[in-house]
């Protein structure tokens, strides 16, 4: 039997409990229930569609997600155990989420580039009891290594683990989604308990520094108010239609304001595999949609599309979210005259703190700010080394506490010491500055993380990797400079004295490791030896300007 989740989490202290409780931001009712309670007042209302002609009432959503729930039960899955999410972005996704909530089955969020390393992972570190995975994504083969992954946790603890696949293709010994997320089948009611509202709802993955990521452990309260604050901010209501074109497992499209708060607010989730512009705009145009959430690398590829093709096709569009990653400036000003809608930057992150721009800031705010804290009641202190307070204007490190940002990491007690403070501020890792205004720009970062294109990356986890080569004698990997991503991973090798090392024979390492592809290092410097601080750490900073000054002089006309 896997253990109680609840054991493993760092909960908000009572005081805290009762004062967002008493001012109305946590509901006290389980996601799923909410979510009913939105069905029944409209159930004729379109939920959800998915850009292949699939159309959802919120009454066959809530139906087909109570339904599923029930079955989830019929397998043998109980509530407070978990599930491996790994689905695309389907109408699978949507109901197998809401079944969870609704059941109190808790998902463990995966991104669809995971593979073996992280699943496993994710599976052991959450004993979980069972994986959602497609059958299969362009050349890989999910459910394969879901069946081998379940192999390996049959063997390892001998517990039963079940394989949810969607897609046509269902090997024997899959449990088929479609069936399991389509319309009930008999007329017997949903019987299951509610969850608490304090329960925890689901697993977000954190950005990580350290060798994998740990879990976030997020409560129906907190999520909910997450979802519904950032749903009013954005300005979603029932009559808004939301695009998911970006992994719908990262917080930011789940509930930023994201499928669930758009759910929430009674509007339309519109479900797309991809945010390739061609078949977003068209998604866009034939679904009327006036919301979405996108990166900086995306907003840059829409942005050189509409120049060439004009915005005819985004006339909808009313807000363009965009976060992840840092927003070049000039890239923010070109939003509103190019894309036709009002840009609103997200500076966001698992752990919680969410900061918005707001649609009514004026151009300068919303295009060289990260906006300010989404809820009244989330606290910021931007601090020094020593944790002094530095004045607005200077940057320093981001510390946070709120009503939906958890305490501690999910069964990191020794991580936990590090990265929070004993009075319950998160260290956030980021380099920020507060303007006279009160809103929050990112200058950097104290994390060893490399944010290629909004995908976080460990520094750790990489370097360990290809220290298991044995050809290498030291490694770091560090952020370079990349105009189209915004960072991509390179690294610093020294080799062992006689050994040669190269990029191709990392990258095998990395493939055989069968860790995800958006990890794999794509470039590498061989040097003698790495530049060193005064307090005996490798030098990242040092290393860092070094492989930007190197780009700079490959550049045509480059010194
Ligand atoms: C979002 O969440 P995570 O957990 O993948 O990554 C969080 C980290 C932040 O600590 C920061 O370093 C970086 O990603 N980040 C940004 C940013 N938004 C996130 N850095 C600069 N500018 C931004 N706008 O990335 C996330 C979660 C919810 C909403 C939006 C993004």
């Amino acid at each position: 039997m896997p253990t109680p989740i609840t054991e493993h989490t760092v909960p908000w202290p009572e005081a805290d409990v009762t004062r967002f409780t008493e001012e109305g931001l946590w509901a006290g009712a389980a996601i799923g229930t909410l979510l009913r309670e939105v069905a029944d007042r409209d159930p004729d209302a379109t939920a959800l569609t998915d850009g292949t002609g699939l159309r959802l009432t919120y009454g066959e959503l809530a139906d087909r997600a109570d339904a599923a729930a029930v079955r989830l039960r019929g397998l043998g899955i109980a509530r407070g155990e978990r599930i491996v999410m790994q689905l695309g972005n389907s109408w699978e996704f949507v109901v197998l989420l809401l079944a969870c909530l609704r059941a109190g089955v808790v998902p463990v969020m995966a991104l669809p580039a995971h593979r073996r390393a992280e699943l496993t992972y994710l599976a052991v570190h959450s004993e979980a009891v069972a994986i959602a995975v497609p059958d299969r994504t362009k050349d890989f083969d999910n459910q394969r290594l879901a069946h081998d992954l379940a192999a390996d946790v049959r063997a390892a603890t001998g517990a039963g683990w079940r394989v949810l696949v969607a897609g046509d293709d269902i090997e024997p010994g899959s449990v088929d989604l479609r069936s399991l997320c389509g319309p009930p089948t008999d007329r017997a009611g949903f019987d299951m308990p509610s969850p608490s509202s304090r329960d925890v709802a689901l697993f977000l993955l954190s950005g990580g520094t350290t060798g994998m990521p740990k879990l976030i452990a997020r409560t129906h309260d907190d999520y909910a108010y997450n979802a519904r604050a950032s749903a009013e901010v954005a300005g979603v209501t029932s009559e808004s239609v939301y695009l998911v074109s970006l992994p719908a497992g990262h917080n930011f499209p789940l509930a930023c304001p994201g499928i669930l708060g758009v759910l929430l607010a009674g509007g339309r989730v519109v479900m797309l595999p991809s945010p390739e512009p061609v078949r977003a705009f068209a998604t866009i145009a034939a679904e009327g949609v006036t919301h979405t959430a996108v990166v900086p690398a995306v907003a840059g590829r829409w942005l050189e599309r509409a120049a060439e093709h004009g915005a005819g096709q985004l006339a909808s569009l009313r807000v363009i979210q965009v976060g992840g990653a840092r927003l070049a400036d000039e890239l923010a000003y070109k939003v509103k005259p190019v894309l036709g809608a009002t840009l609103q930057q997200v500076f966001g992150m698992a752990e919680g703190l969410l900061n918005f721009t707001r649609l009514d800031d004026p151009a300068e705010t919303v295009c060289t700010t990260q906006g300010r804290p989404l809820s009244p009641f989330d606290e910021i202190r931007i601090v020094d080394e020593q944790d002094r307070d530095l004045p607005d204007g200077q940057a320093g490190l981001l510390l946070t506490r709120g009503p939906y940002t958890p305490r501690g990491y999910y069964r990191a007690a020794e991580h936990n010491a590090r990265s929070f403070t004993d009075d319950g501020w998160f260290r956030t890792g980021d380099i920020c500055l507060r303007t006279p205004e009160g809103d929050l720009v990112v200058a950097g970062r104290d994390k060893d993380m490399i944010n290629r294109g909004g995908e976080k990356i460990s520094a750790e986890e990489i370097e360990n990797l290809v220290y298991q080569l044995p050809s290498v004698s030291q490694v770091a990997a560090v952020a370079m400079p990349d105009p189209l991503l915004g960072e991509r991973v390179c690294l610093y090798v020294v080799p062992r004295a006689g050994e040669t090392v190269t990029l191709e024979e990392i990258r095998g390492q990395m493939e055989s490791a069968e860790v995800a592809r958006f990890k794999f290092p794509e470039r590498l410097v061989v040097v003698e030896e790495l530049a060193w601080t005064k307090v005996g750490k490798i030098d990242k900073k040092a290393l860092r300007a070094d492989i930007a000054d190197r780009l700079k002089a490959e550049l045509p006309g480059g010194v």
